[in-house]
């Protein structure tokens, strides 16, 4: 049995209203992420055995991250993604740098190659084709508190996302 997984950080409960609010105000942009489903992904994997997820777990045992903090400042959609995102032009250099060893490991192990680099971003909706149709009027400060590697499981409901491990962020 395959899951398909996903290293990502989860935007905290008590930082999601001024993302909510956001999608308020852009209605009809497209499908609203659930705020539940908030989150920035380091890496995504793709579909991933049982073997390869344990040797992935056993792999990345010690993951560390210490806690930062990342600004979003823009409004971005990537058209041929149909995504509108709250992205940021600055990242700290070990959020930038762990996404990268974790992109980087997928390829080596014959997991999903990443076509580009990291590019923090928190998609608020999908299925959106139109530039978004205001700026962002301040800087949104999302905590890193957490990595998660993610189970993505289809619903009747929408898709659902199941922490598998989670790796606290330390001081
Ligand atoms: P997103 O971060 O832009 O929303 C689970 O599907 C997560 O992995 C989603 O958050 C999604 O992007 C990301 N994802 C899905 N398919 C992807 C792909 N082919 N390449 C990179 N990221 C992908």
């Amino acid at each position: 049995m395959a899951n398909r997984l996903f290293f990502a950080i989860p935007v905290p409960r008590s930082q999601q209203l001024p993302l909510l609010k956001l999608q308020t105000q852009l209605e009809g942009a497209g499908r609203a992420v659930l705020a539940s489903n908030f989150h920035i992904t380091l890496a995504f994997l793709g579909s991933v055995n049982a073997s390869a997820q344990q040797q992935l777990l056993h792999r990345w045992q010690d993951l560390t991250l210490p806690r930062c903090q990342l600004q979003f400042d823009q409004l971005t959609l990537w058209p041929q993604a149909q995504v509108l995102a709250l992205t940021g032009r600055h990242c700290p250099t070990p959020l930038y740098q762990l996404a990268g060893a974790l992109q980087r490991d997928a390829a080596q192990h014959g997991l999903h190659q990443s076509s580009r680099g990291f590019r923090p971003h928190v998609t608020l909706f999908r299925g959106a084709t139109a530039e978004p149709a205001l700026p962002l009027p301040q800087p949104i400060q999302v905590d890193c508190r957490e990595v998660q590697l993610m189970i993505s499981e289809p619903t009747p409901a929408g898709v659902s996302y199941q922490p598998l491990k989670r790796w606290p962020c330390h001081d």
